[in-house]
């Protein structure tokens, strides 16, 4: 498999997701202003949306759209307890975060990017924001990770977006069960090797 990854982007969910599982992978930087590749080849004609992350199997189908491929990835060692199996209540309420992260963090925090967002504008988004972290704030009352007391994917999608907070000026430190839970996640050993094989691989050219 090789996964198409920008630093510091969503691609890190898939690919922590990856370590998780010990699968072997390539890494594929691309520039995502230029569409490059490390390969050196244009990211568009591989996934035309044009954004990271994609996968593309031994088979050549290529996977889009991070919620789509962490579950992809989870099921190809089901023991590994990384997703509730399909057709189960539990897998619907894996889904249900999955869609929570990515349409109400992901997209809900995607616009603070844009340095020229007018302030007032860049404030309706932090206090949504804020709400959605009060809710996982309460959730982690009773559990150290979103599905339960065991890591999931929906726990390597939500620590990748949350990773961008800081960079907003958005202090984490107001939901505390939420700081620990960061905390909690970053010192796992696939978080690290994802980090460290991302860094190793340079800019695209
Ligand atoms: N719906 C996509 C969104 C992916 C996405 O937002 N990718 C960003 C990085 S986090 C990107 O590559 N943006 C570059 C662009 O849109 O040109 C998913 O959930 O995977």
């Amino acid at each position: 498999m090789k996964l198409y990854f920008a630093p510091a982007t969503c691609s890190l969910s898939p690919h922590i997701v990856l370590q998780e599982l010990g699968l072997p992978y390539d890494l594929v930087r691309v520039d995502n202003r230029t569409k490059r590749t490390s390969e050196g080849g244009d990211f568009l004609s591989t996934n035309p949306k044009g954004y990271v992350a994609a996968l593309v199997l031994d088979t050549g189908d290529v996977l889009t759209e991070g919620p789509a491929i962490v579950q992809y990835l989870a099921d190809l060692k089901l023991y590994s307890g990384l997703a509730p199996a399909n057709g189960t209540l539990e897998r619907v309420r894996l889904q249900e975060w999955l869609n929570y992260i990515t349409s109400e963090i992901h997209s809900g925090s995607s616009p603070l990017f844009n340095q020229d967002l007018p302030k007032t504008v860049r404030d309706l988004f932090t206090t949504k924001l804020s709400r959605r972290f009060d809710l996982i704030e309460t959730g982690l009352a009773t559990q150290d990770y979103l599905m339960g007391n065991h890591f999931t994917v929906a726990d390597a999608y939500l620590f990748t977006v949350l990773g961008w907070m800081k960079g907003f000026g958005i202090d984490l430190g107001r939901w505390p069960r939420v700081a620990a839970y960061m905390r909690r996640v970053e010192v796992r050993p696939s978080v690290a090797a994802a980090l460290e094989r991302e860094a190793a691989v340079p800019p695209v050219a």
